[in-house]
C-alpha cells in the first residue's frame, strides 16, 4: 500500500501525522464510541445501520457528534477513495475529545472524530468449514445497568479480559455469560445456536451488542423461512446444540466445532450455518452505500 490516509477532525493526514492528544478522554478514560464496518467491492455494508448505532451510542453517553450522519458517511467515502480501497475494514471513532485530568466531560469542548481504513485480517477460509474452538469464560459480561453492552463504547476492557482468557485456553473465541448465567455473546461477536432446526439467539437486553450482522442474519432467517427465537439460554443449551455460530463484522458467520471440550454437532460447520454464510455473502456488496461502482 502506498500512503495510508486517515481522516482526523476534518483533515486527511498520513498515518505518521495521525496523532491524538494525551488529554483526549477517549485515551484517558475510554470515554467515546466507535464502529467497525466492512467495505465489500466498493460498498459500505449496512452503512446506515452502523451510523444509526453510532448516533444511538453517542446519545446514550450524552455525546453530541458535531457532524450529520451524511457528513460522516461522506468522510468515510472520501477516506476510502483516498486509500483506493475496494475491500477492507473501516474503524470510525468518536471520542469525548480533549479535556483536563478530571472525569467531567463538560471540560471537553470538541469530540475527536477519526476514520481509519485498512485491510482486514480475517479467519482463513477453512475456518468457515471446520469451525472454531471456543471456551466459556468466568468473567461476566458488563451489567447493563453499569455499562450497557448495547453502547459500542471505547471501554473494551471487559471484552479484552475475556479474549485473554480464551487465549490462555488456546481457543479461538470466548463465550460470555451475564451475572445470571445466561449466554450473552462472544468477545466481539454475537452468538446463535441451532437445535432441531430452530435457531436461537439471546435477546440483547441480557447484555449483548445489537450486532448489525446479527440483525442481517435474523432477517435472512425470515427470508429463508427458518424458525428463529430470541430467548435466553444457558451453556447447557450450547453444549447440546446441533450447530453453534458467531456473527460479526470481522467474522461474518462462523461455526464453533468445539466448546469447553464438547464437540458441537458433527464437529464441523453445520448446514444451517453454511447456508446463512452463503446467503450473507450474497448481500454484502449490495446492501449499503456504494463508494465505487463494483
Ligand atoms: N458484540 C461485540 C461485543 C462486538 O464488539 C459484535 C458483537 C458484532 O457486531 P457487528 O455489528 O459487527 O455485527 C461486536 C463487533 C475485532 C472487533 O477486532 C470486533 C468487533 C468490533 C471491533 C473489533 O474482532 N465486533
Amino acid at each position: 500500500m502506498s500512503e495510508q490516509w486517515i481522516y482526523l477532525d476534518g483533515q486527511y493526514v498520513t498515518k505518521e501525522n495521525a496523532k491524538v492528544s494525551v488529554f483526549d478522554h477517549g485515551f484517558l478514560y475510554g470515554d467515546g464510541i466507535f464502529e467497525g464496518i466492512r467495505i465489500y467491492d466498493g460498498n459500505i455494508f449496512k452503512c446506515a445501520e452502523h451510523l444509526g448505532r453510532l448516533y444511538d451510542s453517542a446519545k446514550s453517553i450524552g455525546l453530541v457528534i458535531p457532524l450529520a450522519q451524511d457528513e460522516i458517511r461522506e468522510a468515510m467515502a472520501e477516506t476510502i477513495r483516498r486509500n483506493d480501497m475496494r475491500n477492507g475494514y473501516i474503524r470510525l471513532v468518536v471520542s469525548r475529545g480533549v479535556g483536563n485530568l478530571g472525569l467531567d466531560p463538560r471540560r471537553c469542548a470538541n469530540p475527536t472524530i477519526l476514520i481509519i481504513v485498512e485491510q482486514l485480517a480475517i479467519y482463513p477460509e477453512e475456518a468457515y468449514i471446520n469451525g472454531l474452538r471456543a471456551v466459556s469464560v468466568s468473567q461476566r459480561r458488563n451489567l447493563p445497568d453499569a455499562l450497557n453492552p448495547k453502547i459500542k463504547s471505547l471501554n473494551y476492557l471487559n471484552n479484552i479480559l475475556v479474549k485473554m482468557q480464551s487465549n490462555f485456553a488456546d481457543a479461538d473465541e470466548a463465550i460470555m455469560m451475564n451475572a445470571q448465567g445466561y449466554v450473552t455473546e462472544g468477545s466481539g461477536d454475537n452468538i446463535f445456536i441451532v437445535k432441531n432446526n430452530v435457531i436461537y439467539t439471546p435477546p440483547c437486553y441480557l447484555g449483548a451488542l445489537e450486532g448489525i450482522t446479527r440483525l442481517a442474519i435474523i432477517e435472512l432467517c425470515e427470508t429463508l423461512g427458518y424458525k428463529l427465537k430470541e430467548e435466553p439460554f444457558t451453556m447447557h443449551d450450547v453444549y447440546i446444540a446441533d450447530e453453534v455460530f458467531f456473527t460479526g463484522t470481522a467474522a461474518e458467520v462462523i461455526a464453533a466445532r468445539e466448546i469447553d471440550g464438547r464437540v458441537i454437532g458433527s464437529g464441523q460447520a453445520g448446514p444451517i450455518t453454511l447456508k446463512l454464510l452463503e446467503e450473507f455473502r450474497k448481500i454484502v456488496s449490495l446492501d449499503g452505500y456504494k463508494v465505487w461502482e463494483a
